[in-house]
């Protein structure tokens, strides 16, 4: 049996991934910092089937402790401050978690299992103002947010420990993935939760910024598979994932309000507090390397994908 520690459990991929893994037979270690209060929504029917440890990525003694009591030979780090729009709010923070805290979690295996497969969570904010259209591997960074920045720092980093410790290190460079678990603050929960509401009479008005910007929009479920998929392979790598479409904010923001049989026009605010004082106006991801490498294809498309999310915000407002 394989053993697996994932960092940001209790996110949405964290979930999505040890719902993968236990499902493989993995024995499955959960890293969760201490909350006041609950949070384990997304992974409430997997609680008795993952083994959590208290840690923190700005700690590095929790980390080595976790991978000293889990000795993983699988870790995904999967915790960030993941959410952009704050980034710019809390600067310094995000540069913490999102960049240093890459490096604790590889001192920490080097020091406690320099053999455990490593995954790390990089992002298509790397790409920022992109450089060309659509972006691979090979694309240089132009990150334009602090969450950015740190995903750059992070990403490298990891290559780095590849390349010096001879470490089995991946970086996934993951394009926007959204599911019925996406945290309420990303745009396309933020809608489809309102659409919801909208159409049970619960809200009427939608607050949004920029809705001609566009993301190359997957499902975490499948998105988590290729996280996977990096770890088994004869050598480590670095790959793109992401479906090779693109949408704007506005066509999501259609397809969800149609798909409940309201229009978009008379509920939608443009509101200047939603703005970003840099904005990512497109991306575009070109996944042929995992494809070909990987053998992975997505396998919801962007419509399928819009109207399961309204769905079970329905659902959950019933
Ligand atoms: P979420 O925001 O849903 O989850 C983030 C997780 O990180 C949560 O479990 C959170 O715990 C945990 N976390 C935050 N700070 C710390 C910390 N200091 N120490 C330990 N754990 C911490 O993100 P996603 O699941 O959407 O994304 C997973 C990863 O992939 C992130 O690194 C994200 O930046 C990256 N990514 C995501 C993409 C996407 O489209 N979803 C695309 C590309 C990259 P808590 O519940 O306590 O807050
Ligand atoms: P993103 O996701 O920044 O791409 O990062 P987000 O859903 O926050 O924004 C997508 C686009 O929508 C525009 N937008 C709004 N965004 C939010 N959150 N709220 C609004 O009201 C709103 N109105 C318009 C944004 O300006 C942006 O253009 C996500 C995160 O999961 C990162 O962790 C991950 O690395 C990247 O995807 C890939």
């Amino acid at each position: 049996m394989k053993t697996a520690l994932i960092t940001g459990i209790t996110g949405q991929d964290g979930s999505y991934l040890a719902e993968l893994l236990l499902e493989q037979g993995y024995k499955v270690y959960g890293l969760k910092r201490r909350t006041a209060t609950p949070n384990l929504e997304n992974i409430k029917s997997l609680i008795n089937e993952i083994d959590f440890i208290s840690g923190d990525l700005r700690d590095i003694t929790s980390l080595t402790e976790a991978v000293q009591l889990a000795k993983p030979d699988e870790i995904y780090n999967l915790a960030a401050q993941s959410f952009v729009g704050d980034s710019w709010r809390q600067p310094i923070y995000t540069g913490e978690v999102t960049g240093l805290g890459v490096t604790n979690m590889l001192e920490a295996i080097r020091q406690a299992k320099p053999d455990a497969r490593f995954y790390q969570a990089s992002s298509s904010e790397m790409f920022g103002k992109v450089l060309e259209t659509p972006q691979k591997e090979t694309t240089p960074f132009y990150p334009r947010s602090p969450y950015g920045v740190a995903k750059v720092y992070g990403h490298w980093i990891t290559v780095n420990y590849r390349e010096s410790y001879d470490m089995y290190a991946c970086s996934g460079i993951l394009f926007n993935h959204e599911s019925p678990r996406r945290g309420i603050d990303f745009v396309t929960r933020k809608v489809t939760d309102a659409v919801a509401k909208i159409k049970l009479g619960i809200q009427d008005k939608l607050h949004l910024g920029n809705i001609d910007s566009k993301r190359d929009w997957g499902f975490a479920g499948d998105y988590v598979k290729a996280m996977w998929l990096m770890l088994q392979q004869d050598e480590p790598d670095d790959y793109v994932i992401a479906t090779g479409e693109t949408h704007t904010v506005k066509e999501f923001v259609e397809i969800a309000f149609e798909h409940v049989g309201l229009n978009w026009q008379e509920h939608v605010v443009q509101d200047p507090q939603f703005m970003r004082p840099a904005e990512v106006d497109i991306l575009l991801g070109d996944p042929s390397k995992a494809k070909q490498k990987l053998k992975w294809e997505p396998q919801i498309n962007f419509e399928q994908l819009v109207k399961m999310m309204v769905d079970q915000d329905l659902e959950n407002y019933h």
